[in-house]
């Protein structure tokens, strides 16, 4: 049944370039969206940049640029890179915008207005890389590392407001039992829920040190904190209190995506700031794991940035797109290497999906002058390797759904690539080269040929939300309209390719690459 569906990448912090790490989520965030299209359902993503606080203000300097500067250069290099990898978001914000800075000024009049705001002291360590108060540090001992990324700290004792997520302590436990999958994977809702039990502690909301960010309203020496900002883009993002605005048709959103390290600002700042508002709370926040490079991290703060157009200028943006999600688990972390690059490139893409485009179109090509031809209805036809076939391309419907509705990018890929080692299969036993040299086999062959294309056909409509630019070229060679609309469940039918479409073999998709 066709429903809304609203997904959400985090809004990336706008101090440096894009690397594969931002691209990681970006993709599987597209991948969503365009399996949710493909459903027939209203669609809503949501990316953007994160341009304001501390951490802004140091890059910018650091640059001899004023903090404006700075992001209006970077934000457009996000927009740019998810342009160059086909992601179809629908709309991207960025914190800096009149209209978003107006939604975090109303929105914290309202916690104020509701008691949830009070004037303190606050006396410990702010950890400007990760923009947050390590409060669980004891104030006055001696520079603690931040006990989330492990970076030195700043000493900070100013008057802050707070807000009182104390009193949010209990319905927000009562809400992560009563909501099993509000917080996934399961790993991260136990941490969270681990914590939550603890009790929650009220959090500083704003800075009085800092002059770039959206003034709190009523006390002008102070700008909001910038997570507490940021967060607001979620609603900001669809017109939340904008006269015409999207908000009443898609809150709460369907799924926020991330990585692991800012789970806590989603699955227990947020919601609480939420229901101060009294707002309903988002369905799911899921938290994936990290690229790492030699166990370490992917981050701009470490420097070893791997950028995606090194990668896409080499592979191709389907092979990126395909990599990042195919590799490792959504959940887990990965290592990036070259050598698990290379072999997914070249075995995957290559050989199991790249050349048995290229073979049976060339046969098809050649032996039938480029003219699909039409499956035999004659006895003896169609036999028990064209069942198995049809069987394979049958069986991907329902664990590829499963695989999806649960955030298993991988086993959707292995759910697709079991219908293509089938096809695989059935061109070594029905060996259409032997039948070529038989002219009594003529209406075999071409039986074949059309069971080959028509499972490449489903294997495109599958893959399509992974691979948008080669499943295009595919559909392409096979004559059909690239641009056609896809509906799920109807064009994952099996039988739908029309004989005597013009096919052409066309170059190779993923020409092999040596190391
Ligand atoms: O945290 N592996 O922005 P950010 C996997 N502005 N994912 C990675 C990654 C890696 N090595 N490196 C980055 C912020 N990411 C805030 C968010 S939201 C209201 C505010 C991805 O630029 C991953 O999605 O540091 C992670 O959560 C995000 O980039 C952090 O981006």
């Amino acid at each position: 049944m066709a429903a809304t569906f609203y997904v959400s990448t985090p809004i990336y912090y706008a101090n440096s370039e894009p690397h594969v790490g931002t691209a990681y989520t970006t993709v599987a965030a597209d991948v969503l969206a365009r399996y949710h299209r493909l459903l027939g359902d209203t669609v809503f993503f949501l990316t953007g940049t994160d341009e304001h606080g501390q951490k802004m203000v140091k890059a910018a300097k650091e640059k001899g640029l004023a903090p404006k500067q700075l992001v209006d250069a970077l934000a457009p290099k996000f927009a740019e890179l998810w342009a160059h990898l086909g992601i179809t978001y629908d709309r991207f914000i960025r914190t800096t915008e009149p209209a978003h800075e107006a939604c975090v000024s109303a929105f914290f009049a309202r916690l104020m207005a509701g008691g949830d705001i009070y004037k303190g002291l606050y006396k410990g360590w702010y950890c400007v890389p990760c923009e947050r108060y390590v409060a669980e540090a004891a104030p006055g001992r001696h520079q603690p590392p931040c006990d989330m990324c492990n970076r030195a700290t700043e000493y900070l004792e100013e008057e802050n407001y707070f807000f009182r997520m104390s009193k949010y302590s209990e319905r927000m436990l009562a809400y992560l039992r009563e909501h099993p999958s509000f917080v996934q994977p399961d790993s991260r809702r136990n941490e969270v829920m681990n914590r939550v039990e603890q009790g929650l502690t009220d959090v500083s909301v704003s800075r009085a040190a800092l002059d770039w960010g959206v003034r709190m309203p009523g006390d002008e020496k102070h700008v909001i904190w910038v997570w507490f900002d940021a967060l607001l883009n979620y609603v900001s993002g669809i017109g939340y209190a904008e006269e015409g605005g999207r908000f009443a048709e898609l809150w709460p959103a369907d799924i926020h995506l991330m990585a692991k390290d800012i789970v806590w600002f989603h699955a227990v700042i947020w919601p609480c700031m939420l229901l101060a508002a009294g707002l309903p709370l988002p369905r799911q926040v899921w938290a994936h794991g990290w690229w790492n490079m030699n166990g370490e991290k992917i981050s701009k703060s470490k420097g070893n940035m791997i950028y995606p157009r090194d990668i896409t200028e080499r592979f191709g943006v389907d092979a990126l797109r395909y990599f990042l999600l195919r590799e490792v688990p959504f959940g887990g972390d990965g290592d990036f290497t070259h050598a698990a690059f290379l072999a997914r490139f070249n075995n995957d893409l290559g050989n199991d999906l790249g050349n048995l485009v290229s073979r049976v179109l060339k046969m098809v090509e050649t032996w039938f002058g480029g003219k699909l031809p039409a499956p035999s209805t004659a006895a003896g036809a169609s036999g028990p390797a064209e069942e198995t076939l049809r069987a394979a391309a049958a069986g991907v419907a329902a664990p590829y759904a499963k695989a999806l509705a649960e955030l298993r990018f991988s086993a959707a890929l292995e759910a697709v690539w079991e219908l293509l080692r089938a096809a695989n299969t059935y061109v070594d036993t029905v060996k259409p080269w032997v039948l070529n040299k038989d002219p009594a086999q003529r209406e075999r062959l071409g039986t074949a040929l059309w069971h080959l294309a028509e499972a490449m056909r489903l294997a495109a409509v599958w893959l399509d939300p992974f691979l948008p630019f080669t499943c295009r070229e595919i559909r392409a060679r096979l004559g059909l309209s690239p641009d056609a609309p896809i509906r799920l469940p109807e064009d994952a039918a099996w039988g739908r390719l029309a004989p005597g479409l013009p096919v052409r073999k066309g170059e190779s998709l993923f020409p092999r690459v040596e190391a």
